[in-house]
């Protein structure tokens, strides 16, 4: 924006560059400062443990409190006729953060896995307990090409072949 603003004025001739040079200052600390504002909302963005995921447009949005977030879920879910497919949890008895996954339309029961997540490098390896929501049913698959489940409902503590390494979450 700045450089924009450079080449507007250098087009205007030489009467304003004593305008543009004090301009200039003003719009590169501002600039400066959106940055660090920047900067300061993505530490925020990863601070906050309660995300919500859509699975459609992978957009992510996240919040301090899991009832915010799942709050978040349900309105994303309210307005654009998604449903929340499932929360996932850090820790057992649904502790620690947590994702909560929306999907397009509530998931078919057609004997197929309809949704598939691959977890980003934070949360591979890291679910111990996960909650179904609508008609979804989760699964969980590790490294090893297996697969858990189906997880119809609440599942507070995930057995130990699959508790901390799930790397993909299906809904089906
Ligand atoms: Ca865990």
């Amino acid at each position: 924006m700045v450089r924009a603003g450079g080449t507007r004025t250098r087009s205007r001739g030489r009467r304003h560059l004593a305008v543009f040079a004090s301009l200039s200052a003003a719009a590169v600390f501002t600039a400066g400062s959106a940055q660090a504002a920047q900067a300061d909302r993505g530490a925020d963005e990863n601070a906050r443990q309660h995300c919500v995921l859509d699975i459609a447009s992978q957009q992510r949005t996240c919040y301090d409190e899991l009832s915010a977030a799942t709050g978040a879920g349900q309105r994303i879910a309210d307005t654009s006729g998604s449903v929340i497919g499932a929360t996932v949890f850090e820790d057992a008895e649904y502790g620690g953060a947590s994702l909560t996954i929306t999907v397009p339309e509530p998931c078919p029961k057609n004997d197929e896995v309809d949704f598939s997540l691959d977890l980003d490098d934070h949360w591979k390896n890291q679910i111990s307990s996960v909650q179904a929501w609508s008609t979804c049913w989760v699964w969980l698959y590790p490294d090893s090409g297996d697969r858990a489940g189906p997880y119809k409902d609440k599942a507070p503590r995930l057995s130990s072949g699959i508790n901390d390494r799930t790397v993909t979450v299906g809904l089906s």
